[in-house]
């Protein structure tokens, strides 16, 4: 049984320098079976029984808690140990950095073998199925091995309430309209168990290019380090064992801006988000030069140009907050200032560009707006999604 901890840092922190630092020297055998616990004393006793009795034989495995608890899952993690054959380790973390996808990055970092199995520790997943995740990996090659609640015999049942039914169901389904090419043959994307070879982690850990957001850590190991082969094992997600629930409406959100940030991680796709966001700064646009002009008695050309200052407030918002957030090198003084100079600057430029292509080149007016229309959004684009968030 060995215990470590890490020092105390704030819970929004990146985490991949934490991971980094972590990593384990690698081997080409065993199984480490990352846990990440908050509170969960209660249903220890219970997983480590039904985990030894599970393991497949003949295989070295061990269990690695990564531990954010407040209560006393460590000591009673520390005391089970001793009463089961199997190596247990704990990391316990004073400042849970990155929440459940910090802790499941940092196991997988601290994991050295190679299977690394990923497991909730409230019993929902039951360790029965453990040898299976491994047999069926071997057997089919796979990288990756999914435990579904969608395939064969697999069942939600220990989800409960409808509202949580309709939330998986929906997540699941976005999930996979996002990325229907990634997940072709992934039932389960949302699911939190699942056998995965080290080898296929390591190059993106090293790269850091892995930084979940919140709980949903397969589907960022499939979109970043898209596996060749992926195969499914069907289970039964049954009710907690004990304890309570730590999922809650923030994660739900924390998820969605995950999703966005996965699906515009190239840039044709942020670029087309930022089209997107450009579209909707119409409808604010529009309300306040309707306000303005029925309520105040503005000429409607001053009324135009304080109403396209709120459509750019409007896109700065949305842009800021997120589609680039968590991706802020500027302040935000400095970042506000420089996408209302680009914009503006858009529109000073592109009247006298237009002009210039309708007497030198002889073009419509219509070709030459149109072609100065696509070059402003290119170079705003490439302005703001290099420079000001680069
Ligand atoms: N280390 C760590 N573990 C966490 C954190 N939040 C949740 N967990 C663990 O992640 C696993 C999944 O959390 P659950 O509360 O069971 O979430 P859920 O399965 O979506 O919700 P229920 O179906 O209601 O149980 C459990 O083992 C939790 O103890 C966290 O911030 N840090
Ligand atoms: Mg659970």
């Amino acid at each position: 049984m060995t215990t470590s901890s890490s020092p105390s840092k704030s819970r929004l922190e990146p985490i991949a320098s934490e991971v980094e630092k972590a990593t384990k020297p690698t081997t080409d055998h065993g199984i480490t079976i990352v846990i990440p616990t908050f509170n969960e004393a209660a249903n220890i006793p219970e997983l480590l029984s039904r985990i030894s009795a599970a393991v497949p034989p003949g295989e070295e495995t061990s269990v690695l808690f990564v531990d954010d608890s407040t209560d006393d899952t460590l000591e009673v993690i520390e005391k089970e140990a001793a009463r089961i054959p199997l190596k247990v380790e704990v990391h316990h973390r004073d400042a849970p950095v990155g929440g459940l996808g910090g802790a499941v990055m940092e196991g997988i970092a601290r994991s050295g073998s190679r299977w690394i199995v990923v497991m909730d520790a409230d019993l929902q997943h039951p360790p029965a199925l453990l040898s299976e995740l491994i047999s069926r990996g071997e057997e089919t090659s796979a990288q990756l091995v999914v435990a579904s609640r969608y395939t064969g015999e697999g069942s939600r049942s220990g989800l409960g309430s409808r509202y949580r039914v309709l939330v998986s169901g929906a997540s699941t389904s976005l999930a996979k309209v996002l990325f229907p090419k990634l997940l072709r043959g992934v039932s389960d994307p949302m699911s939190g168990y699942f056998a995965i070879r080290r080898e296929l982690v390591d190059q993106a850990r090293r790269t850091g290019a892995l930084r979940p957001l919140g709980y949903k850590i397969l589907l960022e190991l499939i979109v970043r380090c898209r596996p060749h082969a992926v195969t499914e094992a069907a289970y039964e997600f049954g009710p907690r064992h004990a304890g309570e629930s730590k999922s809650s409406v923030r994660e739900g959100l924390r998820f969605l801006r995950h999703l966005l940030r996965l699906r515009t991680s190239g840039a044709p796709a942020r670029a087309l988000a930022f089209g997107a966001i450009g579209l909707s700064g119409f409808l604010p646009n529009l309300a306040v030069l309707w306000v303005l002009i029925h309520n105040t008695g503005l000429h409607y050309t001053a009324a135009e140009v304080i109403a396209n200052q709120a459509g750019l407030l409007w896109n700065f918002l949305l842009i800021d907050k997120v589609l680039y957030r968590g991706r802020e090198p500027l302040g935000p003084h400095t970042r506000l200032l420089g996408f209302i100079a680009l914009a503006n600057a858009d529109l000073v430029a592109r009247i006298p560009l237009t002009v210039l292509l309708v007497s030198s080149l002889s073009l419509t007016p219509v070709l030459a707006t149109a072609i100065t229309l696509v070059l402003g959004f290119t170079v705003r684009f490439l302005s703001i999604d290099r420079f000001l968030y680069r």
